[in-house]
């Protein structure tokens, strides 16, 4: 047995961990992800991945040209041109880059074609229920968490109709025009059958969570957002959101510090990033401590002091390297950071995938940073002189993939 300091060289840790990293499956809490039988709503395939906002920026970054040249496009011409900038006439070095050659390796596909022509053949022969089984099976994936705006007319028809319901992908009752975006929201709730006061608000509220069975009420918010003030966001938070919530027993899930629209000809990939007010957040939670809450921030600046906040909040559980932060040497040095501060109270990562593959990337991307970072923390562990057992690693990254998550929105 390792005497406190002597690391020990034969430690059985590094093969614990992996094999528990990659073995354990997944609850994703915060994706863009919808089954098959939203149609339209899931996003698949080559083209799909190739034109994700996120590429469509960096494209645009190295080889510059009218905006309205590219929108006037068809999604296949704009994904040959993408292909060709990034990944043919440059190295496609990028995080969002390397994560499409990941998914095609993954599928067994050679990731080194200089055109989308056999990616096309192979997604194409696929069938998208089988599909969605294999993308799963290949992310190692138990269930995702979908982002749902019923706020918008094209989603709540869908809702409407009572489409079948894929059990692994969980509905989420997305509120950001609740919060931010009166007083034209007052008309968009009028079109939804809702009058624009607050017991209305607590109406839509209540109907909507029932609808999707939501797991929680998210909302993105910019990194000016202030709590509390006097504000109609504050109002709408205080008189409809909150107390709906604990009535519902739900969480709250904030996502803090984006600057919306800094580049509007980008359109979807037209956001950047904002600093937030870590104070504003902690009074969330301290002056409603009957109320839970998910949180996550978008700049690299804010970690330390939110992982600081997470400390002081019983009631709030951090979660992910949310968007810019999703890239390895950011997701290394947060993760540290938050098992040094939080242990195991906290939710390293969710995908935000909008496109159904990308979950194979960004999980596999994730899995082996994790897995490096829990093996130093158990290695430094060890060196204590502690006994580091296999089920206690296995416990430790079941609680990280999955396992907090569930337990918090079980909490009463
Ligand atoms: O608001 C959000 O949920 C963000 O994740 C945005 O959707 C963003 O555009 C994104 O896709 N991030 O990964
Ligand atoms: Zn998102």
């Amino acid at each position: 047995m390792p005497t406190p300091n002597q690391a020990t060289t034969s430690s059985p840790i590094a093969q614990w961990v992996s094999q528990a990293v990659d073995q354990t499956p997944v609850f994703d809490l915060h994706t863009h992800l919808y089954p098959p039988d939203f149609g339209p709503f899931m996003l698949w395939g080559i083209d799909a991945l190739v034109t994700y906002h996120y590429l469509i920026a960096e494209a645009f970054v190295a080889d510059p040209r009218p905006y309205g040249d590219f929108w006037g496009m068809s999604q296949s011409a704009q994904a040959d041109w993408i292909w060709k900038t990034l990944f043919v006439e440059r190295a496609p070095l990028s995080e969002a880059c390397r994560g499409v050659l990941t998914v095609l390796s993954k599928f067994g596909l050679d990731p080194n074609c200089t055109d989308l022509t056999d990616y096309r053949r192979f997604f194409a022969a696929q069938d998208p229920h089988a599909h969605v089984d294999a993308v799963f099976r290949l992310a190692n994936l138990h269930t995702v968490v979908m982002t749902n705006d019923v706020l918008e007319p094209g989603e709540r028809a869908i809702w409407l109709k009572n489409p079948p319901r894929d059990h692994r992908f969980k509905g989420v009752l997305r509120i950001d025009p609740l919060l931010c975006g009166w007083p034209q929201v007052g008309q968009t709730l009028t079109a939804c059958g809702y009058g624009p006061s607050m017991p209305e608000v607590r109406r839509f509220l209540h109907d909507w969570i029932k609808r999707l069975d939501a797991l929680y009420v998210a909302v993105s918010l910019t990194g000016d957002w202030r709590y509390p003030d006097d504000s109609q966001t504050t109002r709408v938070l205080q008189e409809a959101i909150l107390p709906v919530a604990r009535e519902m027993n739900l969480p709250l899930a904030v996502m803090i510090g984006v600057s919306r629209q800094v580049n509007p000809d980008l359109r979807l990939a037209g956001d950047a990033v904002g600093k937030s007010d870590i104070a504003s957040l902690q009074r969330l939670c301290v002056q409603n401590p009957h109320n839970r809450f998910l949180a996550t921030m978008l700049s690299r600046e804010n970690q330390h002091e939110l992982a600081v906040a997470a400390r002081k909040s019983p009631n709030l559980l951090l979660f992910g390297c949310w968007w810019f932060l999703n890239n390895p040497s950011l997701i290394d040095e947060i993760t540290r950071m938050r098992m040094e501060l939080l242990g195991t109270s906290f939710v390293p990562q969710h995908s935000d995938a909008r496109i159904l593959e990308q979950v194979i990337y960004k999980w596999t991307h994730t899995r082996s940073i994790l897995a490096e970072v829990l093996t130093d923390k158990f290695t430094d562990l060890e060196k204590t002189g502690l006994r580091v057992t296999e089920a206690q690693v296995q416990k430790t990254v079941r609680d990280y993939l999955s396992d907090n998550f569930s337990r918090f929105l079980q909490r009463k």
